[in-house]
């Protein structure tokens, strides 16, 4: 059992004051692995504290000297991934092909904001103004547990990149995935301050971190729900936000798409981080005339999608989070009986032979009705909701018919056709034909998906704020 009872305040480790401890899990046994330590308003404070005397320092850094920072601290990460990838395999236990990906990435993101930094327009002039590019002020963090080292360095390398010192609040479910992410982050040596970590809930540490007058901007990965709890509390001092959010994303099949290759690629979009990811496809549209042969493709498709615990390779779905998470998703899948849908695969209860952990059978839900609530709702798990439609206006009416809109996805034939149909959705994204990942490009949603961009020159400037000075 290890525990965890530090913060990182002001360069160094430091206690956390007496307080409440939650219990770690590993979520692939259910067995409990450790304790962490929440912090308390004074906790939070102290770390406010720090980073704010850290501001006056930071923000007067030239981008050079900070591009140099993130630069070490990419080198500190990715020699500890390996260290970092078995941590987050024990503690949340997504499937190795996910977790190695994570545990790179969270390097390499520094890099990317290196690379943002340095060609960035710091001043502009318009007509007889000159703009100057600022740093907003002291920052905050708070981040989810579906990838937790990727959006800790996410949110760092832009504070870092826009001269701000900032305080994190990590989920408190990741908590010794945060203390091996923490130790190698100190490595990169940067001025006391500048970066903070405090572990805590969100009712507490969450809550008075976000209503801290000496914070700016927040910058929030997580339900929509927290998302707005937080929008409220920031209005208090107007601090700005970014907001990335829930969502409940189509993967229109075109008429004329290889359906081999699209039924693949909409099971792997729809399965991402074992169904626990915002971006993934979790509605699957169809046209009505293919449903049938589709329908037969998904449920045979399956079969490459094994669940079990990341310790074996061949798993693609590990389990659920955390038992909240797992009950969470059984009761959407009997929500989705009631409401009328059909299960072809998967369903209710445990696969077989995992009676121990949060595993799910992935589920596929034909004859779904966009208005009920398991097409409308996140569930966040390897649950996907098969709508048939007419033609490619009704897909797209269907696709929009959301309260969310981060991620949407169109497969076809014809590129004239897909992007013209990836024109017409509603989201901050779209991806035709299961296209690569673009690390620099803006990164957020539409509608209850949240507020504001990440990464690149986007996410960058979330964090500044312009000052126009007349001559
Ligand atoms: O999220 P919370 P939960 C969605 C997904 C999931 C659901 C619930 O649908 O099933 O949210 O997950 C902190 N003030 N996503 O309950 O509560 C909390 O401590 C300040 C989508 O875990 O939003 C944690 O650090 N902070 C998502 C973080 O918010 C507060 C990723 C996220 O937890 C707070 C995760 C408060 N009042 C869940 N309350 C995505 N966009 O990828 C909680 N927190």
């Amino acid at each position: 059992m290890r525990q965890i009872t530090q913060n990182y305040v002001d360069g160094a480790f430091q206690p956390v004051s007496d307080g409440e401890e939650a219990p770690l899990f590993n979520p692939a046994t259910e067995e409990q692995i450790g304790t962490v330590r929440l912090s308390n308003v004074n906790d939070v404070n102290a770390a406010v504290a720090a980073a704010k005397r850290a501001f006056t320092r930071i923000s007067g850094t030239p981008p050079a000297e900070r591009a140099e920072m993130l630069r070490r601290l990419s080198v500190a990460v990715s020699v500890n991934g390996d260290r970092m990838a078995e941590t987050m395999r024990e503690e949340y236990g997504a499937p190795s092909s996910f977790v190695d990906f994570s545990a790179r990435r969270a390097g390499s993101v520094f890099l990317d904001m290196a690379a943002t930094l340095e060609s960035f327009a710091w001043q502009r002039r318009i007509g007889s103004a000159e703009v100057e590019m600022r740093p907003i002020g002291v920052a905050a963090a708070i981040t989810p547990w579906n990838s937790n080292y990727g959006f800790i360095c996410g949110k760092l390398a832009t504070a870092i990149a826009a001269g701000t010192s900032i305080v994190i609040k990590p989920s408190e479910m990741s908590a010794l995935q945060t203390q091996v992410l923490t130790e190698a982050l100190h490595k990169a040596g940067l001025p006391a301050g500048v970066l903070n970590i405090v572990n805590g809930s969100g009712a507490v540490a969450g809550a008075a971190l976000t209503a801290h007058p000496d914070i700016a901007k927040i910058s929030f990965t997580g339900s929509t729900v927290t998302g707005r709890a937080i929008l409220q509390s920031a209005a208090e001092t107007m601090k700005r936000v970014t907001l990335e959010l829930g969502g409940k994303g189509a993967q229109i099949i075109l008429d004329d798409a290889d359906l081999e290759a699209a039924v693949a690629q909409v099971l792997a979009s729809g399965f991402i981080n074992s169904g626990q990811a915002c971006i993934a496809g979790t509605r699957v549209l169809v046209p009505a005339r293919l449903m049938p042969e589709v329908r037969d493709r998904l449920v045979a498709g399956l079969a490459d999608w094994p669940v079990g615990p990341a310790s074996d390779p061949a798993s693609r779905i590990g389990p659920m989070v955390s038992r909240k998470q797992w009950e969470r998703v059984q009761s959407y899948i009997r929500l989705g009986t009631q409401e009328g849908a059909t299960i072809i695969a998967g369903g209710e209860v445990r696969p077989a032979g995992l009676d121990r952990g949060w595993f799910v059978r992935p589920t596929l839900f034909a004859d779904v009705d966009n208005a009920t609530r398991i097409a409308r709702e996140e569930i966040f798990g390897p649950v996907l909701c098969v709508i048939s439609y007419d033609n490619d206006e009704d897909a797209v009416r269907i696709a929009n018919d959301a309260d969310y809109g981060l991620q949407n996805f169109v497969l076809g034939g014809d590129p004239e056709r897909t992007w013209r149909v990836a024109a017409r959705l509603e989201s901050g994204r779209v991806t035709i034909n299961g296209a690569a990942h673009e690390p620099l490009a803006p990164f957020g949603g539409c509608k209850q998906s949240g507020i504001g961009r990440e990464f690149g020159v986007f996410g960058l400037e979330t964090f500044l704020e312009p000052q126009v000075v007349l001559t």
